[in-house]
């Protein structure tokens, strides 16, 4: 029986959420973080030491960090789902996932808190505009790739397309004003009517 501990509003849990109804596994859900408390109890923190969601148990298997949790679920249960067994299709995939949470999430970052969890007469606009300028450059690397092929890893969705989609989704939700993407939005409109996206990703960002 697979658990995921983690509230259906945070970026990192849905991205396995979404990874879980692509490959068609079941599993419970349940609430950890922020109002929901549980992350911050000793029996959490026996599971993920840093406290934070999505944790996924697996029998006697624990795992956190969202994108290894990507990884075991296509790897251990995908059957070539969502990781080609390419390897340099699956290189591919991990490059751009993990770019997503180290340039796209370096970027968006200030941009989310300070919109969507700072009252308004405290935010740092300052760090959101740095964060747009940032956000808006990336994105444009990334518009680039999808001129030349329909998804990051090349022909087919991949775990890389994931994260992307969901950081892409809070971009065009949080900010206006942005450059011309038009192979970004081809792209993005085709992933974002995938069962799993419109089942766990699309709800305002709260
Ligand atoms: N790199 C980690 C980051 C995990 C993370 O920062 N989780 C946030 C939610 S997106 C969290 O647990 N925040 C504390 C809380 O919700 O109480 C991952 O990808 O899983």
């Amino acid at each position: 029986m697979m658990t995921i501990w983690g509230r259906a509003n945070s970026l990192n849990v849905q991205k396995v959420l979404w990874g879980l109804e692509e490959i068609g596994l079941a599993y419970e859900r349940i609430d950890a973080g922020l109002q929901f408390g549980v992350n911050d109890t000793a029996a959490f923190k026996a599971m993920n030491p840093n406290g934070l969601v999505p944790v996924l148990k697996e029998d006697d298997f624990v795992l956190w960090e969202s994108h290894a949790i990507l990884r075991y679920l296509t790897v251990r249960h995908g059957h070539g789902t969502l990781l080609p067994t390419d390897g340099q299709v699956a290189a591919l995939a991990d490059q751009w996932m993990d770019w997503s949470g180290s340039i796209i999430w370096a970027h968006m970052r200030p941009v989310f808190q300070n919109l969507v969890r700072t009252p308004a007469d405290q935010r740092n606009m300052q760090a959101v505009a740095e964060g747009c300028a940032g956000l808006a450059k990336s994105f444009l690397i990334l518009d680039d790739h999808l001129k030349k092929q329909p998804f990051v890893a090349g022909d087919v969705f991949t775990i890389g397309d994931i994260p992307l989609a969901l950081l892409m989704f809070r971009w065009v939700y949080l900010v206006q004003e942005r450059p011309d993407t038009p192979a970004l939005d081809q792209w993005f409109k085709n992933v974002s009517g995938r069962a799993g996206f419109v089942k766990h990703c699309a709800a305002p960002l709260t």
